[in-house]
């Protein structure tokens, strides 16, 4: 039997979330084009007969500009605590300009002492011929164990990663009983899809600054789920943006959400929708702490 921790780290957008809702089969953690769609660390657990893989995905590295920043930087250093491997992933896309970025970042991480296995992500966004220069240019990064091309998104060369994560793991008992997929409630969960939606919908200034709380969830007799949710803003003029004109962005931000979690839960979901402002939140320790940030 083997088992262990791989954390899953990174700058924004290179595909973390991507890559490891792929090998879990399941999406705990929501994805958008927007960076700092994750703001926690979020657990996703593989297992198989002989082997148990327990991957921590994380915010990206980022510097931080605000309390909630701050917050999230710090799941990324305790999420790097005690793994028995980091799983580091770059979209192939990047520039030359970005390389000391890379550079740095992975030297922020304490990880002298774990195997670290590059993930070139995207892969399907190039031709073949262009990712030799970018392979060899990130070969000198770090002190790589294993460099794996692979595109998180269509699953190219996902079987490969995964062997290899698996072959690094060490001997050791199962953590989580053979069912569990992930630490997040389902609360959580739910109000993280919903978060997703309104990331997808809403443009520039505005997706940063929105946080979702779950106010009520019942399961009725029937079996069906009611559940009612706010949007917190950070700005009266954003609360319109977010409503839209006549509701219609709201709406869909419901609809979208609605489909999402009925998939998820399995039943069908009467869902509402509040737009609440919350000036300046992500400096705010308490509501940080209130809508699910431990
Ligand atoms: N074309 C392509 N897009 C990808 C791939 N992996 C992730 N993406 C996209 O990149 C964006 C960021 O993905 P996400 O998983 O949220 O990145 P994270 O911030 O590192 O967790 C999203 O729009 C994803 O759909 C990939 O392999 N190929
Ligand atoms: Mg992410």
């Amino acid at each position: 039997m083997k088992s262990g921790f791989v954390a899953i780290t990174g700058r924004p957008n290179a595909g973390k979330s991507t890559l490891m809702n792929h090998i879990i089969g399941e999406k705990v953690a929501i994805v958008s084009s927007k960076p700092q769609t994750t703001r926690t660390k979020i657990l996703g657990v593989k297992t198989g007969e002989d082997y148990q893989l327990v991957m921590i995905d994380t915010p990206g590295i980022h510097k931080p500009h605000n309390k909630l920043g701050k917050r999230m930087e710090k799941y990324i250093y305790t999420a790097t605590e005690d793994i028995d491997a980091l799983l580091y992933v770059v979209d192939c896309n990047i520039k030359d300009s970005e390389i000391d970025a890379e550079k740095e970042a992975l030297s922020g991480l304490k990880i002298s002492d774990v195997p670290v296995i590059l993930a070139v992500n995207k892969i399907d966004t190039v031709p073949k011929l262009q990712l030799l220069p970018v392979l060899d240019k990130l070969k000198g990064l770090y002190d790589f164990n294993d460099i794996v091309p692979i595109s998180a998104q269509n699953g190219e060369n996902l079987e490969e990663l995964f062997d290899k994560l698996r072959d690094v793991l060490p001997e050791g008992p199962k953590f989580f009983p053979d069912d569990t997929i992930t630490d997040q409630p389902e609360r959580q969960i739910v109000a993280e899809y919903i978060r997703e939606k309104a990331l997808r919908l809403l443009n520039r200034e505005i997706p940063h600054g929105i946080a979702v709380e779950i106010e009520r969830m019942k399961k009725r007799p029937n079996g069906t789920y009611e559940i009612l949710a706010a949007i917190y803003c950070e700005k009266q003029s954003h609360k319109g943006i977010i409503i839209g004109k006549g509701g219609e962005k709201l709406k869909q931000i419901g609809s979208l959400s609605r489909h999402d979690i009925e998939r998820f839960l399995g039943s069908k979901v009467y869902l509402e929708l509040w737009v609440r402002v919350k000036e300046d939140w992500r400096n705010r320790e308490n509501f940080i702490s209130d809508i699910g940030f431990e």
